[in-house]
């Protein structure tokens, strides 16, 4: 039997609840309180939709705070007065998020009090790279380091669905309401979850009903092709229309509340409507209205660019490449269509420039894309816990100007998934924080990232508050830790080609992959600058593009993602860039020294499970911090030549 561990849904309890509720959502809420442990309490506790309101004693209160426009599917109210507590909404989903409401916060709850919660952002989603089949090079999962798929196995869905019912569980407790389950690069295998593996696919949807959650599949744009009886996938040839009408009727039959379709199109060697002379209006909009009778949505991807290219003059800096193709296109996408856009112009880097498109994009649907697994930021061998990088990306001000930020702009949020079929479900059983906090900044983009990890830590391990408030205080900012031994100023990608994990300053510096820092003898950084670079600033609206565009006012943490400057270049903060490099890569290694030092003050406060999973990884986080620190100190040292002014050992 496989065990596995129940992460921060393990240890909570409540008190006896009645539910005045009727529907399948009603039913799973029944069958997941009749698992959890009881506690003896005075209160009277209910869940009721409106409609039934009338059957719990608060009615009347509950009915004078309703927002004048309601609760919608997904809101809820939790009001308690004396010794009853009520919690109430308007639909199945919002019941099962008041549930999972008062399944979190039960234990803390103190005096009277109301709570009027609904989600900020409507669709809120989890992609799986998972492969049907074992891809040769990237595995079960691509870019997954938690072990292999829990959907998939030797090219079919898993017989046994249990662990896929618990994941939906824990992904409901968070507020996710949409998962897509396949790889974006869609091999061979799984462009046929289209036709033999349906009823398969039906299975899975069906437990991800029970938790709300909306199954959707990455398709191939060549399917037509691919599956056959066409000889092209041209958007604008009627039979590829045909092609794709039908298959969408077979896909729901099959699943009638499927999500609908993501797709990766003339991106990376993928196929896409390029091909045919046609562009991503024309790609886009032949599959939603395909899908548009049943409700479906396309999740199409802005990950475009031209991964053969090199920088060969100003308009090929692969920065440029999402506005360049999709500003054109703004306003003629249909309205199922949604624009996936990656949160940064280049690729889940620990740091780069939020995305201009997130801010540009007028008339058309857009999420943002986010990665909760740790391809760049330490692959769930080191430790760092990206809420606080999230929340920045969240509260971007898209103008500069106080105009509105990403979180108030985007309607759906989407990251690509940490967990694997580990029994601690994410490998370093730490990262399960990162599943959490992007849950739960998904469905409020104000929470506070550090509040979130002293929630998560609460519910996930049993320990005393100041056992908790260590803990807390090792993970918090790990993610700045991170940038600090790996990147500088903004500049990323200096990772082992392929594996991206561990340092390779000169990994992709020569490569066509469009992803360089530049650095020679006089200096670093990319210039990204209208004046004399690839203009990328001009991207962005004033004032923000003037900021990015003057070396003075570009903020120092994204100095060199904008500008190419001399190492003596003196930063806002009042270092010249070099002595910076040299600064940030000392204190990462020392603050990674620091945490390990810290959890091993604490560690026998944990079961030895935990131990045995944390201790080496953080062991190994600074074997590799060191080697970040070593190699990328070296190289700026031989080239430019400049000791460090604080006399440490640069290793040569
Ligand atoms: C890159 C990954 C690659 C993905 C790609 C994507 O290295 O494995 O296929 O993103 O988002 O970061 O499509």
């Amino acid at each position: 039997m496989t065990t596995f561990d129940p992460c921060w849904l393990g240890s909570k309890r409540l008190p006896e609840v009645t539910i005045h509720a009727s529907g399948a959502l009603a039913q799973t809420i029944r069958a997941e309180f009749r698992q959890t442990p009881r506690l003896r309490t005075e209160l009277e506790v209910a869940l009721c939709t409106i409609g039934r309101l009338d059957e719990t004693p608060l009615a009347g209160l509950i009915r004078q705070v309703l927002p004048t426009d309601g609760l919608g599917d997904e809101g809820f109210v939790v009001m308690r007065q004396g010794n009853n507590l009520v919690v109430a909404a308007e639909a199945g989903r919002g019941l099962l998020y008041g549930y999972f409401y008062l399944l979190r916060y039960f234990e803390w709850m103190d005096g009277d009090f109301t709570v009027v919660e609904r989600p900020a952002i409507p669709v809120r989603m989890l992609d799986h790279w998972d492969n049907l089949t074992p891809h040769p090079v990237m595995g079960s999962v691509e870019r997954g380091y938690s072990g292999g798929s829990i959907f998939f196995r030797d090219g079919r869905v898993v017989e046994d669905l249990t662990r896929v019912r618990a994941y939906a569980r824990l992904l409901a407790s968070i507020g996710i309401n949409a998962v897509a389950v396949n790889n974006v690069n869609v091999h061979a295998a799984e462009t046929r979850l289209l036709t033999d593996h349906l009823p398969d696919v039906a299975r899975l949807a069906g437990v991800f009903r029970e938790y709300g959650i909306a199954l959707h599949l990455s398709v191939n744009f060549a399917s037509p092709i691919e599956l056959g009886g066409v000889d092209t996938a041209d958007p604008l040839d009627e039979r590829v229309a045909r092609w794709w009408s039908s298959a969408v009727k077979r896909v729901y039959d099959a699943v009638p509340d499927l999500g609908g379709f993501v797709v990766k199109a003339d991106s990376e060697n993928r196929p896409g409507p390029h091909t045919y002379g046609r562009d991503h209006s024309d790609g886009a909009n032949m599959l939603a209205r395909a899908l548009a009778p049943y409700g479906g949505t396309v999740f199409w991807r802005c990950f475009v660019y031209d991964c053969h290219q090199d920088w060969r003059d100003r308009s090929t800096d692969r920065a440029r490449a999402a506005y360049d193709h999709f500003i054109p296109l703004d306003g003629r996408f249909d309205d199922n269509v949604v624009l996936q856009i990656k949160h940064g112009p280049l690729d889940f880097q620990v740091r780069e420039a939020v995305s201009p498109l997130l801010g540009e994009l007028q008339e058309t649907t857009f999420a943002l894309e986010l990665q909760v697994t740790q391809e760049y930021t330490g692959q769930q061998k080191d430790l760092c816990y990206l809420g606080p990088w999230w929340r920045e990306i969240l509260h971007f001000d898209t103008t500069g100007a106080d105009g509105p930020t990403v979180a108030e702009r985007t309607k759906a949020i989407v990251a690509v998934s940490n967990i694997g079929d580990d029994p601690n479900w994410t490998g370093h059983k730490l990262a399960q924080s990162n599943l959490y906090a992007y849950g739960r900044l998904a469905w409020d983009p104000s929470a506070d990232p550090v509040s979130l990890l002293h929630e998560w830590a609460a519910a996930t391990f049993a320990m005393d508050d100041r056992t908790r408030s260590e803990l807390v205080a090792i993970m918090a900012d790990s993610w700045r830790t991170y940038e600090r031994y790996t990147a500088l100023l903004g500049v990323g990608f200096m990772v082992t080609p392929g594996t991206h994990y561990g340092p390779n300053v000169n990994g992709y510096e020569y490569s066509a992959w469009g992803t360089y820092h530049f650095a020679d003898r006089y200096g670093v950084g990319v210039d990204r600058t209208v004046a004399t670079g690839s203009g990328f600033t001009g991207q962005y609206p004033e004032p923000l593009a003037g900021r990015y565009e003057n070396v003075y006012t570009c903020p120092d943490e994204l100095l060199l993602f904008f500008h190419h400057v001399p190492y003596d270049h003196v930063l806002q903060n009042g270092r010249t860039v070099l002595q910076h490099i040299y600064d940030t890569h000392f204190q990462g290694y020392e603050e990674v020294e620091a945490m390990l030092t810290r959890w091993k003050s604490i560690a026998d406060r944990f079961d030895p499970t935990t131990r045995e999973n944390i201790t080496p990884r953080l062991e190994a986080q600074l074997a590799n911090a060191r080697e970040w620190r070593d190699q990328v100190n070296t190289y700026f040292y031989r080239l430019s030549g400049i000791p460090d002014a604080h006399g440490r050992t640069i290793y040569r």
